[in-house]
Order: C-alpha cells, then sequence, then structure tokens
C-alpha cells in the first residue's frame, strides 16, 4: 500500500461538520500509523462521519469514549478506556474501605481489600460495551477491552452461604443521585431511603435518593467467570473505574460491571431499582390494538397477590373483600 500523509485540511474539507475537531484523530498531530513500527504499512484514515460532540447534560455521565483510529493494541490503555458514571465519582479510602456481604446469607461477610488480595486471584480479558453505544449520535466509542484482575465472586458467595430462598444478588455502590420518579408509588424499598421531595412544578413527581445498583439471579452470580476486581491492565483500579472495587461480569453489558461495590446483598425478590427496571430497559413499541393491564402487588414478605383462580379468592361466597389481582381491557387507537 502507497504511504500517504492525509493533512488535516483534506479531512476538514471532506466534509466533517464543523465543531467535532476536539474529537478527530486528525488533531493530534501527524496521521496515525495502523501498525506502529511497521512505517511502510499506511496509516489510518480517519473516518468522515465523527460522532457529534457530547452534549452538556451528557458529558456529566459519559467520558474518554473510544478514537477508533488511535487504537492500535488489543488491550485499550486505562486512560483512554471509557467511562460512564450516572451519578458522582466516588473517592474511596482503602483504609475504611469495607466490602460487606449480606442479606439472606448464613455466614454475612466484611471484607477488606487486603482480604480480598489474599483470596486466589484470577485474570480475565474482556471487553466492557455500553448497552447505550451507537444509540445516541455522539455514542459510538463506549466501548474498551482490558485485562481485569480480581478474586472469584463465587468463592466470596459461597463464603457467605446464601439461604435456600435467596434467588437473586444485588450489588451496591457507593455511588448516589436523584431520581425522578413520575408518581408517589415505589418509593420506599432498598436503597430508596432518602429525603422525598415534592416536584417543583407541582405536580405529582418526586424526586429521590438513590443508590447505584445492579442485580443478577444468584445462578448467574456463581458464574465461575465473575470477578471482585481489583486491577485493571495489571494497574490497580483507576478512580473513575471502580477503585477500589468492581464486578467484572464478562458477557453482561458495561451497566452489570458496578464500579465502587461496597455491599453484594443476597435477596429472596427479583430487584427493581433504576438500572433494572427503568434505564438499561429495552422499551418497544406496541402494535396497535387491544391490550389487557393486570396489576399485581406484592407485600413485605414476597408474597404475590393472589390471581382469581387463586382458592383464597375463588372461594368466596359473598362479594365483599376481593383482593384478587384484577385486569382491564383498553383499545389503544
Ligand atoms: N457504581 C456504578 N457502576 C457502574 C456505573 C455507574 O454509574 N455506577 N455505570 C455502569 C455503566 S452504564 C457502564 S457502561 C460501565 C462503564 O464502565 P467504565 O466506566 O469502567 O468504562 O460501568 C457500569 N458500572
Ligand atoms: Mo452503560
Amino acid at each position: 500500500m502507497e504511504q500517504r500523509d492525509i493533512p488535516r485540511r483534506t479531512v476538514l474539507k471532506g466534509g466533517v461538520a464543523a465543531g467535532l475537531s476536539g474529537l478527530t484523530v486528525m488533531t493530534v498531530g501527524g496521521p496515525a500509523r495502523a501498525f506502529p513500527g511497521h512505517a511502510d504499512e499506511g496509516v489510518v484514515i480517519p473516518w468522515l462521519d465523527q460522532p457529534a460532540p457530547i452534549p452538556p447534560p451528557a458529558a456529566d455521565i459519559v467520558g474518554n469514549l473510544l478514537r477508533w483510529e488511535s487504537l492500535d493494541s488489543r488491550l485499550t490503555p486505562n486512560d483512554e478506556f471509557f467511562t460512564v458514571k450516572h451519578y458522582n465519582l466516588p473517592r474511596l479510602s482503602p483504609v475504611d474501605w469495607r466490602l460487606s456481604v449480606a442479606g439472606l446469607v448464613a455466614q454475612p461477610q466484611t471484607l477488606s481489600l487486603a482480604d480480598l488480595k489474599a483470596l486466589p486471584r484470577r485474570t480475565v480479558e474482556f471487553t466492557i460495551e455500553c448497552s447505550g453505544n451507537t444509540g445516541l449520535p455522539f455514542l459510538i466509542g463506549a466501548v474498551g477491552n482490558a485485562r481485569w484482575a480480581g478474586t472469584p465472586l463465587y468463592r466470596v458467595l459461597r463464603q457467605a452461604r446464601p439461604l435456600d430462598r435467596g434467588i437473586e444478588v444485588i450489588f451496591w455502590g457507593a455511588d448516589r443521585g436523584k431520581v425522578t420518579i413520575r408518581d408517589n408509588s415505589g418509593v420506599t424499598g432498598p436503597g430508596r431511603t432518602g429525603t422525598v421531595e415534592p416536584d417543583s412544578t407541582g405536580g405529582l413527581d418526586l424526586t429521590i435518593t438513590e443508590q447505584f445498583a445492579r442485580s443478577m439471579s444468584l445462578e448467574d452470580a456463581m458464574d465461575a467467570d465473575n470477578l471482585l476486581c481489583y486491577e485493571m491492565n495489571d494497574a490497580s483500579l483507576p478512580p473513575e473505574h471502580g477503585y477500589p472495587l468492581r464486578l467484572i461480569a464478562p458477557g453482561w453489558y458495561g451497566v452489570a460491571n458496578v464500579k465502587w461495590l461496597t455491599r453484594i446483598e443476597v435477596t429472596d425478590s427479583r430487584f427493581q431499582g433504576r438500572f433494572m427496571a427503568r434505564d438499561y430497559v429495552t422499551i418497544r413499541e406496541e402494535a396497535r390494538g387491544e391490550h389487557a393491564i393486570r396489576s399485581r402487588a406484592f407485600d413485605q414478605d414476597g408474597n404475590v397477590q393472589p390471581t382469581p383462580q387463586d382458592p383464597y379468592v375463588a372461594s368466596r361466597r359473598t362479594f365483599w373483600e376481593n383482593n384478587g389481582q384484577i385486569t382491564r381491557r383498553v383499545l389503544i387507537p
């Protein structure tokens, strides 16, 4: 291949929209080499369709997106690795930081970083990709590959001895932030113990403080590849990537890899926090037509509201006190 330098002005003339100069590879000076050390093997031709600049509200959340043109190694260097933080950036001290393993377990654990490092060490290479990647005009670099080291999660869970009725594992991060909920239902619950404030518009919306959390089934959590990870590419985890400890769950989207991990909780019901039930959930438009809608409540012990067929409801010989599930029909025009 003939080696050709592509001067910056050519790229700009080529139709790249204005305002992107901070993002294109050409701003770093000379052209990037496709294969470093092999000067005769050509140069990287930058993409014409560079991502849009990150708009201000999203810039607090998404940072350091991958520049595809500067990719020259299998592992993404830590300081070039994309970051996503939905809330604040916790600065945790290794001195007083502890991981607690609690909830429906026979042997709750409290572990220091030194305790975790004393456990067997394992390394996995895993590509993290945000599930929002390529979903927005500015978001086409939320992906990176690293070598992660830590101790297998299943050992720590096994040590805590989950009870038989434990089916779900919640991973709590130290970060927290305000979330607006469209009505005042569902305000209480794990991690939502913060203040409840009426919305400024005087509507029914309520703003609560919620701690970052994601969950998975106990069965998925026990997967031998999951790591309680304290190292990224042979360095201690950088603060932006979850120092001192994060979950690395190979095969899962980025959001499952909870950073700044402080608490692992085993529960007996599905967790319905923001990042399980509202964000990072795909909602598809329903085709028009008639639909049935049924509500189901759970009590504090996790019992489901009875169905109309449940003997507790069906055996009533009066019309009083029907606490069964109710189905209503709607037509979406
Ligand atoms: N505690 C916590 N963990 C988190 C997040 C977060 O906001 N808080 N963001 C998640 C999301 S959405 C992604 S895509 C990945 C990104 O990991 P990185 O910032 O190390 O690249 O972290 C996940 N873990
Ligand atoms: Mo993400």
